[in-house]
């Protein structure tokens, strides 16, 4: 892809307004733009991350057997007076009238209308269990939308829901998810800590947040230090994550004596990215579902449902990963593999070399931004530490008579001279 063709508009600035680093950087990099308070459009480069957080959050449910469909955005308001929600969830939600005066609502959560489509059509206990999933925007009227994409009011949300039988298994579909999230949050490079959680206005018995720990982060955690040691990218990581002690402040105090001896205990900000919720037959109880059970009794199916903010992620992974320069993005959710410098376009040995080279980066099924704009070198390389790509290819006329090109490692700022095969052998591994 060539820059010079491409929708990049950076910001030398840091825009007033913009709180938190990765806010800043969402709009310096080009990644968003706010359209209304909390509500943002994804440009380009940012709609390819968004995309391929929303691909490793999909492959993870797909990969323990949760069934994706799309439910729509806007729900009848009748749905929700079934489950005695519509009153009681307040100005957070955002109320529509149609132009026959039927009440509409933006939907900000999906129990009511899965349990509705699922209830409609289950025949018996053999259709259970079931999990089923979208990716879909929510709407959400918040007080005070804030930090950018992070607490939006529009944002994008994986939530799964699942139906089971007895208490067995909708403790094993509970649990199902929970090991779905630890290896969503290890495949997209970040470590999530699971916090044992109030349920809140969705309800229910048992629940879990998953938090990135970050200083901007809106909750506050005690967690065991042993955390700290861990690396997300060890495949033992999600093991050892789930078993150490973490609670939001508020719990923390709550319980009172404490599992971890002080000197082990830490304190951090977290942001949350998930949220899972065990909550029985709340809704399908409300809402008048029942299946005959094995021996012919009725019984009022189970359910749980589970949430990941995806496009909160991807303001979170940019918190977590980023310096003075701007965005370091993680190899899976990096919008191009490749940032490719031409240095100088007007010279055409120097363009012919860069073609080349874009050419043989995508033949080896990298995908490459091509920077054949004609600006100063300087302002090329200080572009693509912005936009945080994580190999920078540069081509100039020295190089070219040499037979070397500049390559550099985005995360560790390494360098190296080599040879245009040496290049992309590095890259592709
Ligand atoms: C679980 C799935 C639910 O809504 N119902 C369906 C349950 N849970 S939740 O905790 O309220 O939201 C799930 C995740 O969505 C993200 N999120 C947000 N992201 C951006 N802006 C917001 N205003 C916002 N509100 C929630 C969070 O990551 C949360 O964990």
């Amino acid at each position: 892809m060539r820059l010079s063709r491409y929708f990049l508009p950076l910001l030398k600035e840091t825009p007033a307004g913009a709180e938190i680093v990765s806010h800043q950087l969402m709009l310096r990099a080009g990644l968003v733009r706010q359209t209304a308070a909390g509500i943002y459009a994804w440009l380009p480069l940012g709609y390819r991350v968004l995309e391929r957080v929303a691909a490793i959050v999909r492959a993870e449910q797909d990969r323990v057997g949760a069934l994706e469909m799309l439910m729509p955005t806007i729900q009848p308001a009748d749905l929700w007076r079934e489950s005695g929600r519509y009153d009681a969830y307040g100005p957070e939600m955002l109320r529509i009238l149609d132009r026959h005066g039927r009440d509409l609502l933006y939907g900000p959560t999906n129990e009511e209308m899965v349990t509705a489509i699922f209830r409609d059509s289950v025949r018996s206990y053999r259709d259970l269990p079931r999990i089923l999933y979208h990716i879909q925007w929510k709407f959400r009227d918040e007080v005070r939308p804030r930090f950018g994409v992070m607490r939006g009011r529009e944002f994008l949300m994986k939530d799964a829901y699942s139906f089971d039988l007895d208490a067995a298994g909708a403790r094993a579909s509970y649990d199902l998810m929970f090991t779905a999230y630890l290896r969503t949050f290890a495949a997209l490079g970040l470590k999530a800590v699971p916090v044992r959680a109030p349920t809140g206005p969705i309800g229910g018995d048992l629940s879990h947040e998953f938090h990135i720990l970050a200083s901007t982060g809106e909750s506050e955690l005690f967690y065991d230090s042993a955390l700290d040691a861990i690396d997300p990218a060890d495949p033992a990581a999600p093991e050892r994550l789930r078993g150490l002690y973490a609670m939001e402040a508020e719990e923390h105090d709550r319980l009172g004596t404490c599992p971890v001896p002080p000197e082990r205990l830490a304190v951090r900000r977290g942001i949350e990215v998930g949220h899972i919720f065990f909550f029985g037959t709340k809704y399908t109880k409300a809402m008048g579902m029942a299946v005959p059970g094995p021996d012919g009794t009725m019984v009022t199916p189970l359910c749980g449902s589970y949430g990941i903010g995806v496009s909160r992620l991807v303001g979170a992974i940019i918190e977590a990963s980023h310096d003075q320069a701007g965005i370091i993005w993680p190899d899976p959710v990096a919008p191009f593999d490749v940032g490719l410098l031409n240095l100088r376009p007007d010279d055409p040995a120097v363009a012919a070399a860069a073609d080349a080279l874009e050419a043989r980066l995508e033949g080896a099924g990298l995908s490459v931004l091509h920077d054949d704009r004609d600006l100063r070198a300087g302002e090329k390389f200080a572009s693509m530490d912005l936009i945080g790509l994580p190999w920078q290819v540069a081509v100039g006329p020295k190089g070219v008579a040499a037979g070397t090109v500049e390559l550099k490692r985005r995360a560790s700022g390494e360098r190296a001279e080599l040879s245009p095969e040496a290049a992309l052998a590095a890259i592709a591994g």
